[in-house]
This record gives C-alpha cells, structure tokens and sequence, in this order.
C-alpha cells in the first residue's frame, strides 16, 4: 500500500530505501532552470565536461531579470540561449512566461520526475509530477544524469473535502494550510492532496496549491492525476503524456490534515511572512494602495479570467495602483483572443509582460508606508523593494474586488460570472527554441558573466569571528536581496556579494572583508524561501566557513553544504544567547568530522565552551571536506 509520493520514488529510486528519514537518491526525468539561478547552473554544467544533457528534457527559462537597463541582462540571456543550443536544452525566451506557468503547460508529466533551480518547482504537482526545487548546482548535476540526493521524506496527507463557495479561491486553501502548518511545518515532508474536493479542483488551480506548498518549507507537494489531468493535457494538445496516479486505498501517511472547502473563507496573509494568516473578514475596510495580481502562484488562464470577470465593466479606484503581469504568452493571448484583455485595459488596470515583475521586486515597489495586495507567494520583508511597506497574499478573486472597492473587500459580496476552463488552449511554440544541440555554435560569454568561485577543502582549525547573529525564520531574501538593482549581477559572485544581508545589516560584507570571514549565527529556520544559492555562495566568497542554527530550510542547508560552509546545529539555545557579535569562536579538528560526532566550540572572547551538532551524512561530509560539490564531482571526473 504506497503513497502516490512513493510510487514515484520508488520506480526512480537509484539508492537507498524508502524509510523515511534516510538519504535516497532518485533520478530525474526532467529539470527547469530560469536566468536569475540559470547562468551559475550552466557554468556550473560547462565545467562538469559532459557532451550533452543527460534528461528526457531539461528547459531554461528567461523569467525574473528582464528589464535589460543594462547590457548585464542581455549579456545573461544571450549566454543562455547560446550555451542551452550547445548541451541540447530547451530555451523559453524573454517573454514566453514564468518558467512554472509554460513548465505545466508545455512540459509537466504526470509520474515524472522534475529538478528545478527555483523553489517553486513543486507547482508541476498540479498535475501528479513529483517536482523539487533545489540549488543550481543539483540541477546541473541532474542535467548531467546524476541521481538528486534527499532525504527520503515523511508523507502528510490533505484530505479536501466539498466545494470552494463563490468568491473563495484554490489561494485561500494554500493559505489555510499555511496556517494549520506554518513556514517550517512542512520541514522534510512532502504533501500529498486527495479527496472528493479534488473533483472541483482544476489543474491550474491544484498548482496555486502546490506551488505555495514551498512556503511549507516542503519538499514537494503533489496531486493525483485524474480525469481533471487528463482535461487539461488534451486542452493542452497533449493527451498522450496522461497517465492516471493515485495512492492505493490504505496507504499510510505520517500526518492527515482535513479541510472542508465549503467551510473556507477568503483569507490573507499578512505582513512579514506567508503563514501569518487573518480572515478577509478581519481586515475588510482597510485601506489598499496597490494591487498586483500574476506570479506563477495566480496568473494562469481561469485566474486573470476571473480577474478580467471581476473588472468588466467596472474602474479602479482612483486611489488604487493595479498592475497585472500574465503567467505566459499563452495565456496572454488567449485573453486577447476571447476580448478579456480589452475588459482588463478598460478598467484601469496596469500592464506588464508574462514575467515574474513585481514578484521579486523588478519594478512596481509601492509607496513609503503604502499597503499592497498581492496574488504572490512571498510578503517577506523588503522583497517588494518598499522597506516600510506591508505586503498581504491573497487570491485574484480578493485582489480584483479590492481593487475595484479602493479597499480590503470581500469576494463572496462581489456578483461575476464564475470561469471554467476553456475547450481548448492556444498553441503556439515558437518562442521555445529546440533543444537540437549544435557543437558548431559558439557559447557567448559577455563580460558580466564572471566565473563560479569555488571553495578551497575544509580547514582543520577554524579560529574565526562571529560575523552576524540573526532571529528566526531568516529568508534567503534577507541573506541575498533580489530586485532591481541586485539582480543583473546574479552571474557575477564578487559584485552582487556586496548586497548580502544588506536589508537588515548594511556593514555585513565590509565586516566579512575586514576579518576575512568566520561565522553566522542563526535560530529556526535559517534560509527559508529561495533555491538561490547566491545565499550561500556571496557568503562563502565572504570567508563565511560555519552558520550555527537551530534549524534550516532545506534547500539552503543543500546549497551550504554545496558551497563547501558547514550547516551545525545548536543543542542548546542558551549557546545561541551567549554569542555577540564580533565573538572569536574556535573549532578543532574538523578533518575528522563524521556523521553524529558533535562539535566543540571555544569561545574566546567569552571564554567558555559548548558542543554543537549536525545532521550531515557521509556524502555530505565528503563535499564538505573537499570544500563543495563542485570540487567533489571535479574530482569524481578526475
Ligand atoms: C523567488 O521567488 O524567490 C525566486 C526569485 O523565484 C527564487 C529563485 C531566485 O532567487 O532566483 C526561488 O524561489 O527559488
Ligand atoms: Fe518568479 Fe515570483 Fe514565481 Fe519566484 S515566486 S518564480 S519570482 S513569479
């Protein structure tokens, strides 16, 4: 009796056994990267030496950086174009979509396995994929036909019950999730839907839950693939990819959660983080700023539908700023065929290209103090660029009728037409550029593109100051901002290291320089949100060689140990609070470090002693003695 997550695991297991807890490795089918994490995948790849990749097929998306207002972005795509021609990877250009949104589309399978370097990866378990974000690093590795190592995980079951009411939205049962499970609830796990409330659930709508499944902190989320899968393919032009999946009857799960839909009410997440949830109810009347409505969590087709529904007919609020960016062409298209997108101009609202945008701070930052309502999957603080601004997640439905009231409104109180999917969705491939590789082709190279830094083998001593001490929850975004005016430099390691942790400690990087790096100490959760591995990699080009945490998020913990910097565990918080800034802290004998040895750590400033432990495993251990995975997988080839 297994579990739809272990069904897939099983028949790609390449080692281990599916006790959960242990590391396994399995293959992947497939792997997604996008340009923000791509550049450093590739390079990454192009060192591995490998002829072509290895996958049924591997897609590089252009998504997050595509301002170009300078030559930094272009440099970056033509780059990827240039190099995907060369190892045989499919190129989805500037303006084709969100590298999830055209992923489900186009490419997702039903049973496959895909490794993406981007968190939101797992949205493709819409339709029964098991999908997992991870570093750029894991994904080149996957590229080139290594097996993914993880832990093999624990399985949580969300039965859903009934049906979504009027004005409720698939977003609103992802919010209530979060808020039964929190950020790091889903720790280890993966999550597994079933239940009758399936049958009202569409595929786009399944992968707004499982793409915000990632701030569970889960591994993957995924849903059967049932006749609403097989609707979508063949809308799709693509009903030869079905295959039907399901858990067998009596399958055991680690948890079972049960949600009523008719019970949901629409709800938001609140300022600072995606699981602080309140009820629209509560927060009706309040005042709203900004509107932005896309992502890859609510930009399919039936989501700007409704939103296109909601507005017909209707103004925005003079007060209000709505701003609209599309999931792909697509679906851009398709609104511009049936006349939605003439519905959407005529109201007011703003537009943007199908990218990611605002979502990570690429333009449209709200005023100073401004409240913006958002379709996203992270508020985090600062992502949007505002520092005093309060971003709340909500579904399009809440988003559409706030916009249109000037405030907080509720969309059960709101008359529009409910959408269903359409008979069949607009094909149209040609910004996908084959992946026929040809060895002839020169890979451009700009000179914003600098070369991966890689670390030297674990010291045995490390005698090294402390040179950040942070709370809980600490996102990869407060590690390694995003937006803007950091982002062209995601392939230039030395340049964008000046940024890190710039939003909660401006001098971070000028300490780091000063006294050649040492440690970073941290509480729960340490590196939640992003699979940028740009948060471990300016650190370690920073002379960072140990984080001390309570915990970590799993795919930073990855790209630590990846980066060759050892991810150790506080036994006791009261170590946490004896630690300062600026402590000289002092580790022995490293070289014989082993799977549960504990550490000792010498302060010697404060003059006292404490153990710290870690969860690495002996692959692990190997990277990190060599001083990454890179040099480890050099060596391999060696
Ligand atoms: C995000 O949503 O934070 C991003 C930007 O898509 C990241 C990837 C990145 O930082 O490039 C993610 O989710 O992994
Ligand atoms: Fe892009 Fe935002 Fe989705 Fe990340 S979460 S992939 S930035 S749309």
């Amino acid at each position: 009796m297994l579990t739809l997550t272990e069904k897939i695991i099983q028949k790609h297991l390449v080692s281990g056994e599916m006790k959960r807890g242990t590391p396994i490795q399995i293959k992947m089918d497939q792997t997604l990267t996008q340009d923000a994490t791509g550049t450093m995948a590739y390079l990454q790849l192009e060192a591995m030496g490998i002829d072509k990749v290895k996958t049924e097929v591997s897609v590089s998306y252009v998504d997050h950086n595509t301002l170009q207002s300078g030559f930094e972005n272009a440099d970056d795509h033509k780059y990827l174009q240039t190099v995907a021609n060369r190892y045989g990877v499919v190129f989805s250009k500037p303006g084709n979509g969100i590298c999830h949104q055209v992923h489900l589309e186009r490419f997702a399978k039903p049973g496959k396995t895909l490794l993406g370097s981007d968190s939101h990866t797992p949205t493709a378990g819409g339709m029964g994929s098991l999908a997992i974000g991870a570093g750029g690093l894991d994904v080149a590795c996957a590229m080139a036909g290594r097996p993914f190592s993880l832990v093999m995980p624990k399985i949580v079951n969300v039965q859903l019950l009934g049906t979504l009411p009027h004005g409720v939205g698939a977003k609103d049962i992802i919010l209530k999730v979060l808020e039964i499970m929190s950020v790091k609830g889903g720790v280890g796990k993966v999550i597994e839907y079933s239940g009758e409330g399936l049958a009202c659930l569409s595929v786009p709508q399944r992968s707004t839950i499982t793409n915000m499944g990632a701030e569970l902190g889960a591994t993957s989320s995924i849903f059967p693939s049932d006749e609403k899968t097989l609707e979508f393919l063949t809308k799709q032009n693509r009903a030869g990819d079905f295959v039907e999946l399901k858990a067998d009857e009596g399958a055991v799960y680690d948890e079972t959660i049960v949600i009523d839909l008719s019970q949901l009410q629409p709800l938001a997440a609140c300022p600072h983080s995606p699981d602080a949830i309140k009820t629209i109810e509560s927060l009706k009347g309040m005042k709203v700023d900004q509107v932005a409505i896309g992502s890859c969590t609510n930009s399919s087709f039936t989501d700007l539908m409704t939103v296109a529904n909601i507005l017909k007919g209707k103004k925005v609020h003079p007060d209000v700023s709505l701003v609209l960016s599309f999931g792909s062409k697509q679906v851009l298209r398709m609104l511009a065929d049936c006349g939605a997108l003439s519905d959407i101009i005529a109201s007011g609202a703003r537009l943007l290209e199908a990218t990611c945008g605002p979502c990570i701070g690429m333009g449209q930052s709200p005023k100073t103090n401004a409240v913006s309502l958002r379709t996203f999957n992270r508020n985090f603080y600062g992502r949007s660029g505002t520092m005093s601004a309060g971003v709340y997640l909500v579904s399009p439905e809440t988003a559409a009728y706030s916009a249109l009231c000037g405030y907080i409104a509720d969309a059960r109180d709101c008359e529009y037409e409910e959408v269903s999917m359409p008979d069949s969705y607009t094909i149209d491939d040609s910004m996908l550029l084959s992946a026929d590789c040809d060895w002839e082709k020169e890979v451009v190279q700009g000179p914003n593109i600098k070369p991966f830094p890689v670390n030297t083998a674990l010291e045995d001593t490390i005698c090294k100051k402390v040179m950040i001490k942070v709370e809980d929850n600490i996102t990869t975004d407060h590690i390694m901002p995003a937006g803007a005016k950091i982002l062209p430099y995601r392939s230039n390691i030395e340049k964008i290291s000046e940024f890190a942790f710039s939003q909660i400690d401006e001098q971070f990087a000028n300490r780091c320089k000063e006294h050649q790096g040492g440690f970073i100490i941290a509480r729960e959760n340490y590196g939640q949100g992003s699979s940028r591995e740009h948060a471990a990699l300016a650190p370690m080009y920073l002379g960072i060689q140990m984080v001390i945490a309570k915990s970590y998020a799993r795919i930073h913990r990855q790209n630590l140990i990846n980066s060759g910097i050892v991810p150790c565990l506080f036994k006791d918080m009261q170590d946490y609070e004896s630690i300062s800034l600026l402590d000289e802290l002092c580790v022995e004998h490293m070289h014989d470090l082993a799977v549960g040895k504990e550490i000792v750590v010498q302060n010697k400033t404060k003059n006292s002693t404490f153990t710290v432990t870690h969860d690495l495993n002996d692959r692990e251990i190997e990277t990190l003695k060599v001083g990454g995975l890179l040099n480890r997988i050099k060596k391999e080839i060696a």
